[in-house]
């Protein structure tokens, strides 16, 4: 299979994911701006929706929407789920929370927002941010390993660092622990996220 990412998108999420599965896939970089992945074709003709994240299955099979990336990847890997009659709805509960509230408050800070816009936005997603830190049930959201919702909820942790995002003392050790994790550090070198990595 194949994920098509760009460095510190949302793809980032399923970049990790796909690695704490320890499934076998390739990687392509999408330029954003441009509309190039790295072999030099045009992305709109692998998605007309023209953003990451997209995985492509062994049998050609595409999905698009973050959500609907990793509720595959969490149902083809069990342990990246909740157990439980309701263990899968609490996950796509999470996923839903985070793709719709917080991600996408952070758009003013990715787009150009205004000071105001942006500082407004940022005392959003903080008080996004505690609602979730007070749900813990674990080292992670849902106990002492990380679900896909931990997966991208880190990278709305990463961009929190990167806009200067108030972020609560739980969510911290919650970015901390993840950053320690070697699927994560290895996602991250490959996007060449990490001082001193070069991208692979
Ligand atoms: N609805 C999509 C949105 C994904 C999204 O916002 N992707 C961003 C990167 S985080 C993107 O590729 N944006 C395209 C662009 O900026 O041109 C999803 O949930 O997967």
């Amino acid at each position: 299979m194949k994920l098509y990412y760009s460095p510190l998108a949302c793809s980032l999420a399923d970049h990790i994911a796909l690695r704490e599965a320890g499934f076998a896939f390739d990687l392509e970089r999408v330029d954003l701006k441009t509309h190039r992945t790295e072999t030099g074709r045009d992305f709109r003709e692998v998605s007309a929706k023209a953003y990451v994240p997209v995985l492509v299955l062994d049998g050609g099979e595409m999905i698009t929407e973050n959500v609907a990336v990793l509720d595959w990847i969490a149902g083809a890997a069990p342990a990246l789920s909740v157990e439980g009659e309701l263990g899968r709805t609490r996950v796509l509960e999470a996923l839903t929370f985070i793709t719709t509230e917080i991600h996408h408050a952070f758009k003013p800070m990715w787009h150009g927002g205004s000071v105001g816009e942006t500082a407004r936005a940022g005392v959003k997603v903080a008080a996004l941010f505690d609602l979730l830190a007070s749900s813990l049930k674990g080292d992670y959201l849902f106990s002492d390993r990380p679900s896909v919702a931990d997966c991208y909820l880190f990278v709305m942790l990463l961009w929190a660092e990167r806009f200067m995002v108030a972020t609560p003392e739980p969510l911290k050790a919650l970015r901390d622990r993840m950053l320690a994790r070697p699927t994560v550090r290895a996602s991250m070198a490959y996007e060449g996220l990490l001082p001193g990595d070069v991208a692979a």
